[in-house]
């Protein structure tokens, strides 16, 4: 299945009468705000997100999966599922890999089929969550934390061939994500596993190639429920600042303790230089992997302020210099569906913080004027910035209304269609 540029022009057709009204109504605003439009609209265009290969088959929970008709049934597959998404709102533009759940048996064949989609490869994700059939140790307890010295070499070798399946690709980041930990008190000693954990990644950090990062990536809970070996930002970044230059802490939205202030967290990694990558989804409880901005999305505005602050701060370029990811679960809604209202509510974020009026900030801040600094945020905030997204992805050549357009098309029912009703998309 594939959306073609006719599709996209067709719907424009339909839709710009009322584009073009929102549109001219948006611009007023700005202007009198003397705000740059065409600036902050190639800003927008030039943000890409990329999508997991996970998460484009339904995921489930530990109590049941309901797959949906049409899941990817191979690597190939998936890159085509994102390809489309990235035809529909030209904002998805990479793809981030889980080996060994997609294994990329020919590199070179795999790199061309992403290249005529116009899709690159995101950091690729290692596993050593989950025992594989042909693996010859358990990760029962533990994998580069694992008291037992072979148990720790066979999860760093893995890691280790990531990096080359990675490297084969284009791909320029390894991310790390560890369920080590301990369920019950007294199960580990901490030190030693920190210890342990530490020196396995040291031998990971020794193979990357010189361009490359590594991505350490904390969760405060689950699967592990007493301990987790990288459980916060504060042990991802004594990692990471123990290991060199290329190793950052990844934030995923969801792996931290309720309440927690996640703005404040992501100022303070990029004011130390230390974030590297980022995972988006939302959550009630936590790590729920709910679509992104679809309970919280103050709070995701609140980050992307803070993203952006940082950012300039240190002359960042917004689309390059941190890995931004999405990192769902899909148990009800249609995967790809899921994906483009992700990707469309991080633009929205996004959008509005650009729109924060920094200087007023500022000066409000320096003279103690809680009152103003809650106003600048929030009249950002409240800025219905949906036609200047849309604009920006018409002028992407993208669709006006990319979910619209997926169900006008009846996309589902053509990929279920091409691959049948009863699919299972590897992964979780
Ligand atoms: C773990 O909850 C996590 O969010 C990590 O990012 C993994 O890479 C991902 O899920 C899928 O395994
Ligand atoms: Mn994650
Ligand atoms: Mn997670």
């Amino acid at each position: 299945m594939k959306i073609q540029q006719q599709d996209i022009a067709k719907q424009h057709e339909q839709l710009q009468q009322e584009h073009r009204e929102a549109f001219a109504f948006q611009q007023l605003q700005l202007d009198k705000k003397d705000i740059d439009t065409d600036a902050l609209i190639q800003k927008i265009g030039a943000f890409q997100v990329a999508i997991p290969s996970w998460a484009l088959g339904t995921g489930g929970t530990r109590f049941g999966r309901f797959p949906g008709g049409g899941e990817p049934r191979s690597l190939e597959e998936k890159i085509e599922d994102v390809g489309m998404l990235h035809a529909l709102n030209r904002a998805s533009g990479a793809i981030s890999l889980h080996i060994p759940w997609d294994i990329p048996k020919d590199a070179q064949a795999i790199k061309q089929l992403a290249d005529s989609l116009d899709l690159r490869f995101d950091a690729v994700n290692s596993n050593t969550f989950q025992d594989q059939a042909d693996q010859k140790l358990s990760y029962k307890f533990g994998s580069l934390q694992h008291v037992d010295k072979s148990v720790r070499e066979q999860a760093i070798a893995h890691n280790i061939d990531v990096i080359k399946y990675g490297e084969a690709l284009g791909s320029d980041a390894i991310t790390v994500w560890l369920s080590d930990g301990s369920s019950f008190p007294g199960q580990l000693n901490f030190r030693r596993a920190f210890q342990n954990t530490y020196e396995s990644l040291q031998e990971i950090y020794g193979a990357l190639p010189e361009q490359w990062k590594m991505f350490v990536e904390y969760k405060a809970f689950e699967p592990n429920f007493y301990s987790m070996t990288v459980g916060d930002w504060g042990q991802s970044l004594l990692y990471a600042n123990k290991l060199g230059d290329q190793a950052y802490t990844l934030v995923d939205l969801g792996h931290h303790l309720p309440n927690a202030n996640i703005e404040q967290i992501v100022a303070l990694l990029l004011m130390e230089g230390k974030l590297g990558g980022f995972h988006f989804n939302d959550s009630k409880y936590g790590d729920d992997d709910l679509t992104v901005g679809c309970i919280k999305p103050y709070q995701l505005f609140l980050i992307f302020n803070e993203l952006i602050e940082g950012m300039d701060a240190r002359g960042m370029d917004h689309t390059t210099d941190l890995g931004w990811m999405i990192d769902a679960s899909h148990n009800v809604k249609d995967p790809l569906e899921d994906l483009l209202q992700s990707v469309e509510a991080i633009l929205i974020a996004y959008a509005q913080a650009l729109l924060v009026d920094r200087k007023a900030l500022n000066e409000a801040q320096l003279s103690n004027d809680t009152v103003s600094c809650q106003e600048i945020l929030q009249d950002a905030y409240r800025t219905d910035v949906r036609a200047l997204v849309a604009e920006a992805r018409h002028r992407n050549g993208g669709a006006l209304q990319p979910l619209k357009l997926f169900r006008d098309l009846e996309v589902r029912n053509s990929l279920i269609r091409e691959r049948g009703s009863k699919t299972v998309a590897t992964g979780l």
